[in-house]
């Protein structure tokens, strides 16, 4: 009983704890352009990109060019990805824009700030609603050519799904948009995302351990999509962190004890 209440207490106080955020900070971003590329109705595009950190998704922000009377009505999405191409299914972000504007235009993703995966593809796909044919259309800048961001491309659909973009008829494999992603960091080991990592982060861990498919919160940290020892190793390393302590593990004494003797039981009961 007294562990319990001890268990509980430090819970409530590292609850507390995490009120506070962290400053979301750019995860990917490629700033090279050499042209604008045209977007329209009748032909759509997606910068795939691959996430450097796990965490929530908070802005996204692409580099636009064009007279002011030729930004039209947009629809951004943020979509997962299948073998690099865009899924056809629910983008995993998505909002209307009246109007675009010239230089960085930056798309405030953080009403649900997606919870992207390290490691893992996704998309920033535009459409627009112009389908006056000849007339000039949104411009999204991109580099037409090096290559200079290796970990995803930029590829339109013309109605024939998700190729390369073209230019003039001929396929730009190394051409990408540029863009860059914003993301607030998880803490490793935060798998319920409170900003702790705590002891309800542990009971999950626990609750999974051996788990096969999983995902970030269901304890594995790693991206490896396993619940092992090498995820219970995180965790335990940054026992007690806080976005409020600026992330630095900061284990209670009793409660690291009682973690202790329960990752040991963990161990032993799944070896
Ligand atoms: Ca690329
Ligand atoms: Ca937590
Ligand atoms: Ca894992």
């Amino acid at each position: 009983m007294r562990s319990c209440l001890i268990v509980s207490v430090v819970a409530l106080v590292l609850a507390l704890a995490g009120s506070s955020a962290f400053a979301d900070a750019i995860d990917q971003s490629q700033v090279t352009q050499d042209t604008g590329v045209r977007v329209s109705a009748t032909r759509l595009l997606c910068q795939t990109f691959t996430a450097g950190s796990s965490g929530n998704l908070e802005k996204v922000s692409l580099w636009f060019s064009a007279a002011a009377d030729e930004l039209y009505p947009a629809t951004i999405s943020v979509v997962g990805t299948t073998n690099g191409v865009p899924n056809a299914g629910s983008p995993l972000w998505t909002g209307y824009f009246a109007n675009l504007a010239k230089g960085w235009f930056d798309v405030n993703t953080s009403s649900t700030a997606p919870f992207l995966t390290a490691g893992t593809v996704y998309g920033i796909k535009l459409v627009v609603t112009d389908t006056v044919v000849g007339d000039p259309d949104d411009l999204w800048n991109v580099a037409l050519t090096g290559n200079p961001y290796p970990r995803g491309s930029l590829l339109e659909n013309r109605g024939n799904g998700w190729v390369p973009v073209t230019i003039g008829g001929v396929a730009k494999p190394d051409a990408d948009a540029a863009f860059r992603t914003y993301m607030l960091t998880a803490l490793p080991g935060d798998a319920d995302l409170d900003g702790v990592v705590g002891v309800s982060d542990y009971l999950t861990l626990k609750e999974h351990f051996g788990m096969t498919g999983a995902s970030w919160s269901d304890c594995d940290f790693n991206g490896d999509t396993v619940v092992d020892r090498a995820d219970l190793a995180i965790l335990s390393d940054n026992f007690g962190a806080s976005r409020a302590n600026g992330g630095i593990p900061t284990p209670e004494p009793a409660t690291l004890s009682l973690l202790a003797i329960g990752a040991l039981a963990l161990i032993r009961r799944r070896a």
